[in-house]
Formats: structure tokens, C-alpha cells, sequence
């Protein structure tokens, strides 16, 4: 499975972080690593996800940044050549999902891009790097998680001005317009995050519409579709330096279906 990594900035650690993280990472860059298959709709992050029991660790890059990500994912990244020295991980630090939450980051190519990290239940420790970027327009589960945070922001320990109050257009389908993740809650009667199974349908139906039928609505690559589009903007951000490829080894991940 070939994912892009996006490169999200840290800009301000949640005082718990900082607590934590300060001393270790002064003076270098620290990007929280989000693995994804949907690039062109980086246009619409409003936020970044983490597991909140997940445990996280910083790895150095180079000699001025360091990736926030799974030890499992740094694993991958040094065997594939994207950390220095090859094969070798090196771990900084480790911190929990819990304490990252609040965190300020910048989240490359949003239009928006100042936002905060946020709880998601279903984060999987075993699949990409632990860290979900959050796109609520064209991911159910992005939109339902939002959902839940903003019904119950002290449940969740979110304040909530960190969650955005809309999601933001990326494409239109001809199918759900330029919303195909709340148009796909409502349809499946979604409630929350916990409601998977019907998640993971949405998910299905949001793929095929959207890369079958999507028609970018902003960004560099407007008026294209989504096909010809998701190449272009991955290679823009990895010209620009903003993400990279990431492939996950076969047969440790269950792939989605197709
Ligand atoms: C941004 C995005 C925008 C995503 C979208 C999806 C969609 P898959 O298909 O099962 O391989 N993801 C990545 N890592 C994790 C993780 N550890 N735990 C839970 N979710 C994770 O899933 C790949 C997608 O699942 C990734 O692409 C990421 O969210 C999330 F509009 O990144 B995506 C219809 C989906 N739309």
C-alpha cells in the first residue's frame, strides 16, 4: 500500500506535550506524520487526529527535523530510506495520544491551516503512522468523529474552538455535491464514531464516488478530476517538501477491499 506521509508542522505543543517534549525537540522542527491515500483533499484538513492510548514517539530526520509517529511507522521509514541513518531508528522520546491533544499545528495545503490536534476512537496503532490528518467534507469518519467532539467537548477533553464548526468543500460528485462525507452520514443514519460498521460502508461509497466521479472545486488543479488531480497535488507537496511516500509492508495491513 503506497500512502503519502503529510508533513504536519507543530507550531505550539499542548502544555502537557510541552511539558514532556520541550527540552527534547528545542531547536528542531517536529511534524506530526499523517499517512494518507486521499492527497488531493488536503485542501479541506481542519484538524489532525491521534489515538488518545496510543503511545507516540519523536524521530530524527536529519539534523534539524523530527517525525511524530508510531515506533511501528519510524520502523518502515528508516528501512525505506526517509530517516537518517538507514535501518536504524533512533527514538528521542515517547509521549501518549492523550497529551498531544490541543497541540497547534500546520497542516500543508489546507486552506485553513491553522488547526489543532483532536481525539479519534478508531485510530489504529497498526496501520500507517498512527497519525490521521482530518478531512470532514470526503471522510465519514473524520465527520462523524467531529460530531462527537462537538456534542460532548468535555467528555472528550477538547476545548471547542479547536474543532472547526464546518467542513470545507474540496471536490463535488454528481452523486452528493461538494459535501460526499455529511451527505453519506445522513443517508446511512449515522450517529457517531461508533457506529463502524456503517463507517466503513460510507468510507467504501465515498472512495468510489470520489475518485470516479470527483471534480476538484479548489486549489491549483481546480476544474480536473480527482484522478488526474491526486497525482498532481501528491507531487506538488513532495516537490515543495511537505510530504513524502510511505508504503506499508504487504501483509502486515489489511488492505480496504478493491
Ligand atoms: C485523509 C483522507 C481524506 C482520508 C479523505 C480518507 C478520506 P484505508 O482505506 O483503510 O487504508 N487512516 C490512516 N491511518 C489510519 C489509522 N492508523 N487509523 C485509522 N485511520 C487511518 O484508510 C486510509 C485512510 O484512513 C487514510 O486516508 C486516513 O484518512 C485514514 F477524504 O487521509 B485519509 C473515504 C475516505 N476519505
Amino acid at each position: 500500500q503506497e500512502y503519502t506521509g503529510v508533513k504536519i508542522e507543530v507550531t505550539e505543543w499542548s502544555p502537557e506535550a510541552a511539558a514532556v517534549l520541550k527540552d527534547v525537540v528545542a531547536g528542531k522542527k517536529v511534524y506530526m506524520v499523517a499517512a494518507t491515500l486521499r492527497p488531493e483533499t488536503m485542501y479541506g484538513q481542519t484538524n489532525c487526529f491521534v489515538g488518545t492510548s496510543i503511545k507516540y514517539g519523536l524521530f530524527p530526520v536529519n539534523e534539524t527535523d523530527v517525525y511524530l509517529c508510531t515506533h511501528r511507522a519510524a520502523r518502515n521509514m528508516a528501512f525505506q530510506g526517509i530517516t537518517t541513518p538507514a535501518h536504524q531508528v533512533n527514538q528521542l522520546a515517547e509521549i501518549e495520544g492523550s497529551k498531544l491533544i490541543g497541540t497547534k499545528v500546520k497542516a500543508p495545503f489546507a486552506i485553513n491551516p491553522d488547526v489543532y490536534v483532536l481525539p479519534m476512537d478508531n485510530v489504529l496503532a497498526t496501520k500507517g503512522t498512527g497519525v490521521v490528518t482530518s478531512v470532514p467534507s470526503d471522510s465519514p469518519d473524520d465527520y462523524a468523529t467531529l460530531m462527537d467532539l462537538k456534542k460532548k467537548p468535555e467528555f472528550y477533553k477538547v476545548k471547542p474552538e479547536w474543532v472547526a464548526p464546518e467542513p470545507i468543500p474540496v471536490l463535488s460528485t454528481p452523486t452528493y455535491g461538494e459535501m460526499t462525507a455529511p451527505a453519506l452520514i445522513q443517508k446511512l443514519k449515522i450517529q457517531s464514531q461508533k457506529d463502524v460498521k456503517q463507517l466503513a460502508e460510507a468510507k467504501e461509497l465515498a472512495y468510489k464516488e470520489g475518485f470516479y466521479q470527483g471534480t476538484m472545486s479548489v486549489g491549483e488543479f481546480k476544474g480536473l478530476s480527482v484522478q488526474e488531480a491526486k497525482p498532481k497535488v501528491r507531487g506538488k507537496m513532495i516537490e515543495e517538501g511537505l510530504a513524502f511516500a510511505y508504503c506499508e509492508p504487504e501483509g502486515l495491513v489489511i488492505s480496504r477491499s478493491g
